[in-house]
C-alpha cells in the first residue's frame, strides 16, 4: 500500500475496458500532464497543446517514431477545476489494442507512471474534491447494475449521506463544546449544558444514527441482491426451479436424490432491484457426511435468506407437513417471508387435485401458525407461471423500490463506523443517566465524532485509503 498517500508524480491509465473498441480512454493526471502529452501529441490546427486553455478539445495526431500511430482527440483540464484536481488530460484514441498499448507505452517513456487502482479517484479525495464517502460511491455507480443500486450511489456521490453526517457531526460537536467549556470553568461548579437538554440532543442524533445503521439491512440487500432461498426435501424440482428462473442451466439436475450437495447462487434483476437465489442442498436425513454439511449451509442460507421458496412435490403430498414444520423452526417471521409452490403440477393432476394439495399446504400451514406470504403451483420443468412468481417476489421487496433522495447505507466500513459511533453515544447517555464526571462523558462524545469522520475520510490512514482505493478499478 506504500505510497498511497504520494500525488507529486503524474500517473497515466486507460480508463476504458481493455480489448478493442470504437474509441478508447487514456486518462493522465498529475503536474507534468500538460508538457508530456505535448510531447507527443501535435493539435493540427491553432495554439500548441501547451498553450492550451483549460476544458478545451484539441484534435491532432500521435507519432510513434516519425509514424503516425492515431489521430485523436484530447481534452485539458486544468489544475483545480479538474476530477482529480491536478493538470489532467483525457485522450479519446481509437480503440485498438495496439493503439492504446503503444499511447501508454509512449508515456511511460516519458517519465510516466502506471495508476494503481483508484488513483485518480483518491487523489481527488486527496485534493478535497470529494470526501471519502463520496469517492467509495463512485466505485459503486459503477458496479451498480440495477436502478435501486444505482439511485443509492448517485445519493451519496452527490453527498447526500455526507450531509447527513456533517449535520450530525455538528450536533455533537456543539454538545461537547458545552460540555468543554463547562471544565474549564470546573472550580466554580456552573452546569452551562442543562443535562435533560443535552439527553434531548443526543437522542435525536442516535435516533438518526440508528435509522443509518438499520438501513444497512436493506442497503446491502439492493447492492448485492435481495437473497431468496430456495429450500426443500430433496429432489422436489429446486435446482429444475433456479435454472427455470436464471433462464440457463446453471446447477445440475437428476433424478437421484441428493444431487445438490454445495449452494449454487446467481443473481438477476427483476423489475430493476437484483435478486440473489441461492439452490440450496435438499433436506433429508442421511448419513453422507459431504450431504450432511451441505445440509447444514441449506439452513444457513435459510437463516440469512429474505424470502424462502419452499418448494412441496406434488407427487409425495404426505412430505408436506414434515416440510413446513422444518421450515417453520428455521425462519424469524419478522423479517423473513416465505413463497411456499407445489411443484411437478404438470404430471396431469386434475385441477381438484390441485386445489386439494393447496388447502392442506394452508391448513398445516394454519396449524403450524406460519404466515405464507404466497402459495403457488408451479412446473419448474416446463417453466410454467414463472413470470407470476417473479411478480411475488418483485412485489414481496416492494419497499426496496427507494426514492431518489433516501440514504441507504450500503457500505460495511460505514455500518461499522456507524455501529462504533452508536456504541459511545450509548455510553454518554449511561454516563448522564449516573452523573458521570463531564471529562468522562467528552471522551465518549469525542470517540463517537472520530467514528463519524471515519466515514468521510476525516480521519484517515494510508492503510485505510489503501485498502478502500485498491478495489477501484484501473484507470477510475
Ligand atoms: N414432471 C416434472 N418433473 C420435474 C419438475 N421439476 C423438477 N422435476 C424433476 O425432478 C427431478 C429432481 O429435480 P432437481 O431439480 O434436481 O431437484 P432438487 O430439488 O434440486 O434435488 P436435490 O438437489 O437432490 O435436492 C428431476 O428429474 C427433474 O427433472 C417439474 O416441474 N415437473
Ligand atoms: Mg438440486
Amino acid at each position: 500500500m506504500e505510497g498511497y498517500l504520494n500525488t507529486s508524480d503524474t500517473i497515466c491509465a486507460q480508463a476504458t475496458v481493455h480489448g478493442s473498441s470504437a474509441i478508447a480512454v487514456i486518462r493522465v493526471s498529475g503536474p507534468d500532464s500538460i508538457d508530456v502529452v505535448s510531447s507527443i501529441f501535435k493539435p493540427y490546427k491553432g495554439v500548441t497543446f501547451s498553450d492550451t486553455k483549460s476544458h478545451n478539445l484539441r484534435f491532432g495526431a500521435i507519432y510513434k517514431e516519425n509514424e503516425l500511430l492515431d489521430e485523436v482527440v484530447v481534452s485539458l483540464f486544468r489544475a483545480p477545476h479538474s476530477y482529480t484536481g491536478e493538470d489532467s488530460v483525457e485522450i479519446s484514441c481509437h480503440g485498438s489494442i495496439y493503439i492504446q498499448q503503444e499511447i501508454i507505452f509512449l508515456l511511460l517513456s516519458k517519465g510516466l507512471r502506471m495508476a494503481r487502482p483508484g488513483e485518480f479517484s483518491q487523489r481527488a479525495f486527496l485534493n478535497g474534491k470529494m470526501d471519502l464517502a463520496q469517492a467509495e460511491a463512485v466505485a459503486d455507480l459503477i458496479s451498480s447494475e440495477t436502478l435501486a443500486s444505482h439511485r443509492i450511489a448517485i445519493q451519496q456521490m452527490k453527498g447526500g449521506f455526507s450531509k447527513e453526517l456533517s449535520v450530525m457531526r455538528q450536533s455533537l460537536l456543539d454538545i461537547v463544546s458545552l460540555m468543554e467549556l463547562e471544565l474549564d470553568f470546573s472550580e466554580e461548579d456552573v452546569e452551562f449544558a442543562d443535562r435533560s437538554r443535552l439527553k434531548e440532543l443526543l437522542e435525536k442524533v442516535e435516533s438518526h444514527i440508528s435509522g443509518l445503521i438499520e438501513s444497512f439491512k436493506l442497503g446491502n440487500v439492493i447492492k448485492n441482491g435481495v437473497p431468496v432461498a430456495i429450500v426443500g426435501a430433496t429432489n422436489t424440482g429446486k435446482s429444475t426451479l433456479l435454472n427455470a428462473i436464471l433462464g440457463e442451466e446453471r446447477a445440475i439436475v437428476s433424478e437421484i436424490h441428493g444431487t445438490t450437495r454445495d449452494f449454487i447462487e446467481d443473481v438477476i434483476n427483476i423489475n430493476g432491484v437484483a435478486f440473489r437465489f441461492i439452490d440450496t442442498a435438499g433436506i433429508r436425513q442421511t448419513k453422507e457426511a459431504i450431504e450432511i454439511i451441505g445440509i447444514e449451509r441449506t439452513f444457513e442460507k435459510i437463516k440469512s435468506a429474505s424470502i424462502v421458496i419452499l418448494l412441496l412435490d406434488a407427487e409425495r403430498p404426505d412430505g408436506f407437513e414434515e416440510s413446513l414444520i422444518q421450515l417453520k423452526s428455521n425462519i424469524d417471521p419478522s423479517f423473513q417471508k416465505v413463497v411456499v409452490l407445489i411443484n411437478k403440477v404438470d404430471l396431469n393432476y386434475s385441477e381438484k387435485a390441485i386445489k386439494e394439495m393447496m388447502s392442506s399446504v394452508k391448513s398445516e400451514a394454519g396449524k403450524l401458525n406460519l404466515a405464507l406470504y404466497s402459495l403457488l403451483p408451479v412446473s419448474a420443468k416446463r417453466m410454467t407461471h414463472m413470470d407470476e412468481l417473479k411478480d411475488i417476489l418483485s412485489n414481496a421487496q416492494k419497499n426496496v423500490s427507494i426514492g431518489t433522495d433516501t440514504t441507504l447505507v450500503t457500505n460495511i466500513r460505514h455500518y461499522q463506523a456507524l455501529s462504533d459511533t452508536m456504541d459511545a453515544l450509548l455510553r454518554v447517555n449511561d454516563g448522564l443517566d449516573q452523573s458521570v464526571p463531564t471529562d468522562l462523558l467528552t471522551q465518549d462524545i469525542r470517540e463517537a465524532l472520530f467514528h463519524i469522520g471515519e466515514i468521510v475520510g476525516e480521519i484517515n490512514t494510508e492503510e485505510l485509503l489503501g485498502n478502500i482505493f485498491s478495489k477501484f478499478c484501473i484507470g477510475k
